[in-house]
């Protein structure tokens, strides 16, 4: 099951963005161009996300058919809006423009992929991987290293080739890996960043990490339990 969400494009808008971002005049051709180029990146990158979700997808039925389980819960996907691109652009002090953001800006197309166990998360790495047209680009494990304030997941950036009308095209997709139980604790602690207020924003952190020590032992032993119970039906067989 995929969740999207998908918000159609206004060209006068993204004009209006890109032109507040570079300093250029909104009608000029120039402007034109760039909103141009930007939009056909998201269209490459969609294709980029379209193909990793059918891999993912097709992995996930095939290591059913073949353990009786499902190693991927559900997953989510989206392409960053333009907006957020130019955002993203400006924050890191990169030119605007969509071939700046094609060779440096790496989570264009992303996609999370929620597990049901941990031991999960590694097989599908693995079986992702070890495909031959994809490439890892870029690897950060905050399972095996969590970030400071609690935050796991494993953080792959892999690049696939998309085949285009006028030639194939390498797109690089950022996959965020977690189990169920760091998703919930990702989207509360994202919830935190919105709120305001010093000494409420300190006691939460806190009980977060504490939260996020206390999932991890929760899902350790239930997973111990389905892997007992998975050998124990191998063993009746
Ligand atoms: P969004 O809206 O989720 O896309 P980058 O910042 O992308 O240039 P970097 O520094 O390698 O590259 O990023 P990293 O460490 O791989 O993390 C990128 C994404 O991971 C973030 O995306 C979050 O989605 C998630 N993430 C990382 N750290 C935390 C955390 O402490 N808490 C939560 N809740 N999520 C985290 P963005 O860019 O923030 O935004």
């Amino acid at each position: 099951m995929f969740v999207e969400k998908n918000v159609p494009i206004n060209i006068e808008n993204l004009k209006n963005e890109v032109a507040r971002y570079t300093n250029q005049s909104v009608q000029s051709e120039d402007n034109f161009e760039q909103v141009v180029q930007f939009i056909k990146l998201e269209h490459i990158y969609g294709a980029a996300l379209e193909e990793i979700s059918t891999k993912l997808h097709i992995l996930d039925q095939d290591f059913q058919l073949k353990n009786s389980h499902n190693p991927i819960h559900h997953m989510e996907r989206r392409v960053k809006k333009i907006p957020s691109l130019l955002q993203k652009l400006k924050r890191k002090g990169l030119e605007i423009t969509a071939k700046t953001a094609q060779t440096h800006i790496m989570d264009i197309a992303g996609i999370r992929v929620v597990c049901n166990y941990m031991n999960d998360i590694y097989n599908v790495e693995q079986l992702l991987l070890q495909q031959a047209d994809i490439k890892l680009l870029k690897r950060k494990d905050y399972i095996q290293y969590p970030k400071a304030n609690g935050y796991k997941s494993l953080h792959i950036v892999v690049s696939v080739p998309v085949f285009l009308t006028d030639g194939t095209i390498d797109a690089p997709v950022e996959i965020q890996l977690r189990t169920i139980g760091m998703d919930m604790w990702a989207s509360l602690e994202h919830q935190l960043h919105y709120k305001s207020g010093n000494v409420d924003r300190n006691i939460y952190r806190q009980t977060l990490k504490e939260c996020a020590l206390e999932i991890g032992d929760v899902e350790r032993k239930m997973e111990r339990i389905h892997l007992n119970i998975q050998q124990d039906q191998i063993n009746e067989r």
